[in-house]
């Protein structure tokens, strides 16, 4: 039917965007909805369910306890984690899978992190500004012995300001896959090749906002990617900081793939 082909009637409300998106972005973002849905930890289902676990007093307290290294060593361990499965979202892009190794490793370099704070959002509870955090929910006080409170607050901050935009999780995954296919990286072989797979996804992204009727929300994304630079920034600062303090556990305890990505 012509609805299922993108070819909706007319509406003033969004004249430009209401243009039917051909099968091959249809086909782009349904493909890019299902890697997001293979590499997501939890489904959003899993996560409301989830929503009263909180950590205890006493569990908070012996995160505070543990020493700098020690919580530095297994927070590394965890975002580590949380980066392998936005690997394997990137490799099951279309669009990525096709770029030279290079240049795929240089945009999980600047990109990898900065989907890992988009997807924090997902795990996120406004109501207490909590984040799901190795099976609870987890305030920024238990961070604490990181001695990195600035970056952990401007963290929580971002994660709070993206979750009250509410987006679904097809807007999600098509934001993610556009934030890996930044042509402005650094280090690019075909920055030109970059180009063109960016220029599909956010195709695709602004079709699926438009057709769910929320338009608006492309500006109020974009403003979000400046700060994800700034945030990232300051989490390699922190770490060129601890590295000075600790190197032996950087280099013989943080797992390979930190050391590689962010090292
Ligand atoms: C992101 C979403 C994942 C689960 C997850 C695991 C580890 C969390 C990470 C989330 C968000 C960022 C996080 C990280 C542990 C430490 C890190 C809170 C919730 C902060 C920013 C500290 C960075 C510095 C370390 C390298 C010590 O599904």
């Amino acid at each position: 039917s012509g609805s299922e082909m993108g070819i909706r009637p007319f509406d003033p409300e969004s004249s430009f965007f209401s243009y039917p998106a051909s099968l091959h972005i249809e086909e782009l973002s349904a493909s890019i909805v299902r890697s997001h849905r293979e590499t997501t930890q939890y489904r959003p289902e899993e996560l409301q369910a989830l929503r009263w676990k909180v950590f205890s007093r006493e569990e908070i307290h012996a995160y505070q306890s543990k020493s700098v290294d020690e919580m530095w060593q297994h927070c590394a361990v965890r975002l580590t984690d949380a980066v392998q499965y936005v690997v394997e979202f990137a490799k099951r892009i279309p669009g990525f899978r096709q770029l030279c190794q290079n240049d795929q490793i240089a945009l999980l370099k600047s990109g990898s992190m900065e989907v890992v704070l988009v997807r924090m959002s997902r795990m996120f509870n406004t109501e207490n500004n909590t984040v799901f955090f190795d099976g609870k929910f987890a305030g920024t006080e238990l961070f604490k012995s990181l001695a990195c409170s600035d970056l952990i607050a401007a963290v929580f901050e971002f994660a709070h300001n993206l979750c009250v935009l509410r987006l679904t999780e097809q807007q999600m995954a098509v934001f993610t896959a556009l934030v890996l296919l930044n042509a402005d990286r650094p280090c690019l072989e075909d920055r030109e090749r970059v180009q063109r797979a960016r220029r599909d996804v956010g195709l695709a992204l602004s079709h699926i906002l438009h057709r769910d009727n929320q338009g608006s929300l492309q500006h109020k994304l974009f403003q979000r990617v400046q700060e994800l630079e700034s945030l990232c920034a300051l989490h390699i600062e922190k770490l060129r900081w601890f590295r000075q303090l600790y190197p032996l556990t950087v280099h013989s305890l943080f797992p390979p793939l930190y050391k590689e990505l962010f090292g």
